[in-house]
């Protein structure tokens, strides 16, 4: 016996910088529940404005469908499907294969936006590997360059990852390193896509010796018909976000192929609630067990919805208690 649901949810939040000109308020997204036998498996389908391409109609009438086809019988061809579609319906069909272990890694390199007496503090209560990130290019690059050479000072063992969202020119790109002094830029795990053209990017990173990573280059290619990751070589480090990327199988073989071409993976969120982001978490655990997620993002959010975060203070809003638009 199979059926199904489909939620609505709205969670308050504040994203801040994250999303530089497109800020939200409200976080509005689809949660798919997938029952079989008296066992349950869930997804979430949230498209990110401003980041993925499909809207939040388009994604739930979508949802719908592919739920109701699901429920019939039929195979899904996930590949077809909008990436948030096809990420939270396999997402809840492997919860329900018990196919996702348990366990999650919640240590996510916490996310900062550039204050270094916020920062400081923060970073003295990791134990272990202290990696944290960093967002930057909201300022001018002479004070971020400083920023970063301050706190990889005064922080022995930190590891900083950066990420400049494609602030910079390929010359305020290189102002910003000048300030770093060259036996610190090691420290530096990686900025992820300092400049407005990634070829400018790759220059930086030969120029610089800093490491750079893909982000939003990743997330915009996997969209053409003839993506090869081939073409994304000469970074350290590529940003999946599976919401924007589609299914586990396609997220599963990217990390694979990365691996191959000597690229490391990290999975990152696209400000999921507290349900898709401990999904996320314990995808992260399972696909790459000694990577550190870039999952801190639960603090932009007002409340959690019905799987709390480890150690968050926020309310706890129930599934039940958000909009069932559809079932059947
Ligand atoms: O700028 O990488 C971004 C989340 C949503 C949209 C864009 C971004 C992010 C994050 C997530 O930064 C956190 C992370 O990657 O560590
Ligand atoms: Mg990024």
């Amino acid at each position: 016996m199979k059926s199904a649901k489909l939620y609505r949810y709205r969670l308050p939040m504040d994203s801040g910088v994250i999303l530089r000109d497109n800020k939200l308020v409200e976080r509005v997204g689809y949660i798919v529940e997938l029952h079989r036998d008296g066992d349950v498996g869930r997804g979430e389908i949230a498209p990110l404005p401003g980041f993925s391409l499909e809207d939040l109609d388009q994604a739930g009438a979508q949802a719908q469908e592919m739920a109701q086809l699901w429920v019939r019988g039929d195979d899904l061809d996930l590949e077809s499907m909008f990436p948030s579609v096809a990420f939270g319906l396999s997402m809840a069909m492997l919860e329900l294969e018990q196919g996702l272990p348990l366990d999650g890694n919640h240590r996510s390199a916490p996310l900062c936006y550039g204050d270094a007496d916020d920062l400081i503090p923060v970073l003295s209560t990791l134990s272990g590997e202290c990696v944290a990130k960093l967002k930057v290019g909201l300022y001018e690059p002479i004070r971020d360059g400083m920023l970063v050479n301050v706190l990889l000072e005064a922080v022995p063992n930190l590891m900083l990852r950066l990420d400049a969202n494609r602030a910079w020119t390929l010359e305020k790109a290189q102002k910003f390193a000048s300030y770093i002094a060259p036996s610190r830029r090691q420290r530096i795990a990686f900025i992820e896509e300092p400049c407005k053209h990634p070829g400018d990017s790759l220059s930086f990173a030969i120029n610089t010796g800093i490491a750079i990573a893909w982000d939003e280059t990743l997330q915009e290619g996997v969209r053409d018909e003839e993506f090869s990751l081939e073409d994304l070589t000469g970074v350290k480090t590529i940003v999946i976000k599976p919401t924007l990327i589609g299914s586990i199988l396609r997220c599963i073989t990217l990390i694979k192929r990365s691996r191959d071409l000597g690229i490391q993976p990290i999975i990152s969120s696209s400000l999921e609630s507290s349900l898709g982001l401990n999904q996320l978490a314990r995808l992260s655990r399972w696909l790459l067990p000694n990577v550190t997620p870039g999952l801190d993002t639960m603090q932009l959010f007002k409340a959690q919805l019905e799987v709390p975060w480890p150690n968050s203070d926020l309310p706890l809003e129930r599934l039940e208690q958000q909009e069932l638009v559809w079932q059947s």
